[in-house]
């Protein structure tokens, strides 16, 4: 049977990456089978050509996944799909949260014909053998014989075979700016292709922040892969981005990457001995950053950026979520260890919390300007179905949109916050993001970084432009030409000292972990 694996675009922004389940599940895939994979991030497609694809391929049965921020459009492209009169089969983190949704058992139209609940590492097997006899059933759920629920167990983990899937599709240099692939050029990095590539090592977070999914979805208890399979999949990219010519940078998908500190310093240490090493990125909470031994492994394992949820710089707040943990007086301590070992530091904040009042944007900007430069992210506190938060604001009748994923609209409040309008909260996401990356601080983020490498501050100020795309629209050539424009300074400026390095060849900076670094940012 031909099997189409797909995942909508969010229809605001292009991803970056693939998505992981695809993979996985295409490697779980028992012989026999062929599986397409499309990622609407990267391919974007209208119902009418996925229908058409569909009928190409003579494709059997599709597999819809699903965040919930991108349900509507996978509703919308699996109706198209049913009534073409291919069996779709859902999953994902929403449809669990929510199956009587997409099997239309609350009253609303059915969107697929099978939902497969919570991790479908076991399940998938069977889903396939169900669709090629045509017995497919409505769940498909990873329970024992009891009738509880079983969390794949990690040791077994398949290979993905990276080197011999088709990725292109995800090449990521086919996005960049002519000049940026010229000014790489300049310095030996004549990538043919840049790919980066979700691994995860590990599933489960047991801190259960009330906003969050995880914890509810894959469980409290962490599960991880052995070191060997992991450092495996590091070098099989290795040797991909060799074969290729291209370059490989790896992100470490797991809810909190250093959740067991012994464990992932056992991982990096192995990473560092068999010369694993890729630029890679994770997230991990801030508390577990205090470890100084842990932030340099980090730093030798070849990581580059750490995605922190910092939430907010109100202790109270912080509280109102469940996530005392994070302190935020220890912050900048932490940011400026991280600094030092030349880490990025890309930190998440949420709006709208319970004491938030107007101006937290400005008190939130007014800190961030005393920490080292980095990739600062804003959004709005969002009920995602399921999670304590959600229950919390239905009990106490302050939804306003409780099916807000119907009506998906990017960076718009679900409910009412407690010490500020909706509207206030939303004007305060978009003021953080237009300070963030206004051309004024980008240029004062690369002054600050210039005794770093070139190749070091290229790559920041190519993050610094595409995250700015988080928020602001940047899809067409027009758009991404006026950021271009609205930044010439820094990019003249690097430009200039590219051309400098070019003809005056000089040594190159080596990676450094000098902790003399400046991490003071200028006035
Ligand atoms: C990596 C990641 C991202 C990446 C992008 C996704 C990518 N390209 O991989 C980035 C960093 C960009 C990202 C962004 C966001 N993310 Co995110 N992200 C994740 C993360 C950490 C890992 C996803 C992953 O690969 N997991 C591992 C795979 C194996 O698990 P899985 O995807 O769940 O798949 C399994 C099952 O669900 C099932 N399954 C999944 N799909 C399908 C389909 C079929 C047909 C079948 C049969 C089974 C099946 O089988 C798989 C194997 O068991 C998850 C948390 C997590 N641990 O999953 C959050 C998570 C998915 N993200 C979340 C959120 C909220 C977001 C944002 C909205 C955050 C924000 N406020 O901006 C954005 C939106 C992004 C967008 N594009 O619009 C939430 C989603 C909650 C929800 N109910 O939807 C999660 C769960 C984290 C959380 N804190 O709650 N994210
Ligand atoms: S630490 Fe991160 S992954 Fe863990 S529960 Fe909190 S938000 Fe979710």
């Amino acid at each position: 049977m031909n099997i189409l694996l797909y995942n909508p675009d969010n229809e605001i922004t292009n991803n970056f990456m693939p998505h992981l389940w695809m993979f996985l599940l295409k490697s779980l895939t028992p012989p026999g089978h062929k599986v397409f994979l499309i990622d609407g991030n990267a391919r974007r497609l209208s119902r009418e050509e996925l229908v058409e694809y569909v009928r190409e391929n003579h494709i059997g049965l599709v597999g819809i996944g699903a965040m919930t921020r991108m349900i509507r459009k996978a509703y919308h492209m699996a109706d198209a799909l049913r009534a073409a009169g291919v069996p779709v089969v859902m999953g994902g983190p929403h449809v669990t949260e929510v199956p009587d949704e997409p099997l239309g058992r609350d009253g609303e139209p059915r969107h697929a014909d099978a939902v497969a609940l919570g991790e479908a590492d076991q399940t998938w097997p069977a889903i396939v053998a169900d669709a090629e006899r045509g017995t497919l059933k409505e769940i498909y759920a990873p329970l024992n014989t009891d009738g509880k629920e079983v969390k794949p167990c990690l040791d077994d983990y398949p290979v993905i075979p990276w080197d011999r899937m088709d990725l292109d599709q995800f090449n990521l240099i086919k996005h960049f700016p002519k000049m940026a692939r010229r000014l790489l050029s300049l310095f030996g990095m004549t990538w043919q292709s840049f790919h980066l590539i979700p691994i995860e090592s590990g599933r489960g977070c047991p801190y259960g922040c009330e906003f969050c999914t995880v914890t509810g979805f894959f469980g409290d208890s962490i599960r991880f892969r052995s070191n060997e399979s992991v450092v495996n999949e590091l070098l099989m990219l290795k040797a991909l981005e060799k074969r290729e010519k291209g370059k490989v940078a790896v992100f470490f998908i797991d809810d909190n990457f250093a959740i067991n500190a012994r464990r992932t310093k056992s991982l990096l240490r192995e990473i560092i001995a068999r010369d694993a090493q890729v630029p890679w990125v994770a997230q991990i909470s801030m508390n577990l950053l205090r470890d100084e031994e842990l932030v340099s492994l980090i730093a030798q394992s070849g990581c580059r950026w750490i995605f922190m949820g910092l939430e907010s710089i109100d202790p109270e707040n912080l509280k109102s979520v469940s996530k005392g943990f994070n302190k935020p007086d220890e912050y900048k301590a932490v940011l400026e260890r991280l600094a030092r070992h030349n880490l990025h530091a890309i930190t998440s904040f949420i709006f709208g919390m319970d004491n938030d009042r107007p101006g937290v944007a400005a008190r939130t900007l007014e800190v961030i300007r005393s920490w080292p430069p980095g990739l600062p992210v804003f959004g709005l506190l969002t009920p995602y179905p399921a999670t304590p938060l959600y229950d919390r604001l239905a009990a106490a009748g302050r939804l306003t949109r409780p099916k807000h994923w119907l009506e998906f609209k990017p960076f718009t409040m679900g409910f009412t916050p407690l010490g500020i309008s909706t509207d206030q909260a939303e004007a305060e996401v978009r003021q953080a993001w237009s300070s963030s990356y206004s051309p004024e601080t980008i240029a004062s983020t690369m002054g600050w970084l210039e005794s770093r490498s070139f190749p070091d501050r290229l790559i920041h100020l190519l993050c610094c432009l595409a995250f700015r795309g988080i928020y602001f629209p940047q899809m067409t050539r027009r758009e991404w030409a006026q950021v271009l424009f609205q930044n010439r300074g820094p990019i003249l400026h690097l430009l200039a000292q590219a051309m400098e390095l070019k003809f005056k060849p000089q040594p190159r900076e080596p990676f450094s972990l000098d902790p003399q670094l400046p991490v003071e940012r200028p006035a």
